[in-house]
């Protein structure tokens, strides 16, 4: 039966391509609650069907409205954050405000009305990993946050757990590694590289590169919270990942490849404090119990889709690009 969502953060990066995906893959009809920080962008939920999808301006602080929400629903996916780590170091309060404050307003919420949500979350929670260490995150590897961003994100997973042990919430959480794909802001690595390029700037390594991010599509992302949705159990977090760990360096030299740069031609710039240096997702329990597979296993077809996204649609980053730009060289990045 088709159910109605309530996408939080649906006109960001992963939250619009959540919808897209939905519209695409099932009957449920969604209405999106996005307080449309720099963050949010009306384009990436152009061309939706108008009765399936509905957009609504406002803050997930605002307990009211998302009362009045949540009690329309049947689920609700939490997506909205601020998201962006070096944001965090500059100025931190927000983080707390929308991933702390916000998740707790929703949660209250769905408590009181007896809904089920869905908590994204992120792999950073469990903080980074030696480069020649073995092990993989998994769920029950200790939370060890590094920054304003991941400490809020991890504040936010243990308020669901705890409101699922102390209240029986209807809850379920998943954490993803590092997620690609069109519709990313500019101000996140690969993007800001891609667009860089386009128009005639450097692109930026962070110190020497070696760090390790584990990359997964956006895509990828979407049909496994759909099966968490569909078969998860309540109270259970889920690890998303791909198995697709690489490091700053090679992912920058590869978008110089595919977009036909030299492979030098980048700047390094001042690293980022306290910089996590690798994470890496063991997926196993999601594909062992819910029989999760990825669909993007070529990392470098994905990439060279993505370039060609940012190449065709310059209106929807030029906007916020010169603004991105500007922040960063500031900061010395
Ligand atoms: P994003 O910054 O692109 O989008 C965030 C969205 O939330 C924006 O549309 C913004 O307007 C909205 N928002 C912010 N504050 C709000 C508030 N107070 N009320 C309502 N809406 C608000 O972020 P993203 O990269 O799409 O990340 C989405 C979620 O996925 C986050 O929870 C993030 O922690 C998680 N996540 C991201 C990644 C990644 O690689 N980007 C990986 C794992 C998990
Ligand atoms: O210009 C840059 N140069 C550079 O070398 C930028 C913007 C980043 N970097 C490095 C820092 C990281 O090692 O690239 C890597 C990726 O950086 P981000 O895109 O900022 O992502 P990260 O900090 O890894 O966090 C992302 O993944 C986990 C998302 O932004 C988070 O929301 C998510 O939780």
């Amino acid at each position: 039966m088709a159910r109605n969502m309530l996408v939080t953060g649906g006109a960001g990066f992963i939250g619009s391509n959540f919808v897209h995906y939905v519209m695409e893959h099932t009957d449920d009809t969604v209405t999106v609650l996005d307080k449309f920080t720099y963050a949010g962008n009306e384009a990436s939920l152009a061309g939706l069907p108008e009765n399936r999808v509905r957009v609504v301006r406002g803050d997930i602080c605002d307990g009211e409205l998302v009362d009045q929400l949540v009690s329309d629903t049947d689920i609700v996916v939490h997506y909205a954050a601020e998201s962006h780590n070096d944001n965090s170091l500059h100025d931190p309060k927000p983080f707390l405000d929308t991933n702390i404050i916000g998740t707790y307003t929703l949660l209250e919420a769905v408590r009181r009305h007896e809904k089920r949500i869905h908590h994204i979350s992120t792999d950073e929670v469990y903080g980074d990993l030696e480069l020649d260490d073995p092990e993989r995150f998994n769920e029950h590897t200790a939370y060890n946050p590094s920054s304003p961003y991941s400490s809020t994100k991890a504040g936010s997973d243990l308020l669901v757990r705890a409101w699922v042990r102390s209240f029986g919430l209807q809850a379920t959480i998943s954490n993803c590694s590092n997620n690609y794909g069109p519709r990313q802001h500019v101000e996140k690595f690969i993007p800001r590289q891609i667009t860089n390029i386009l128009i005639g700037e450097r692109p930026k390594l962070y110190g020497e590169g070696l760090n390790v991010r584990d990359w997964i599509h956006a895509d990828d992302h979407s049909s496994a919270v759909l099966r968490i949705i569909d078969q998860g159990r309540l109270g259970e977090t889920y690890l998303i990942g791909a198995d697709g760990e690489k490091n700053n360096k090679d992912v920058l030299e590869l978008i110089l490849e595919t977009m036909g740069q030299p492979t030098d031609a980048y700047e390094h710039v001042v690293d980022r404090p306290g910089h996590d240096l690798r994470y890496a997702i063991d997926p196993t329990k999601i594909r062992d119990e819910l029989g999760w597979e990825p669909a993007y296993s070529d990392f470098t077809a994905g990439l060279e889709a993505t370039v060609q996204w940012y190449r065709d649609n310059e209106a929807w980053w030029q906007p916020q690009k010169a603004a991105t730009e500007a922040k960063y060289r500031e900061q010395g990045q």
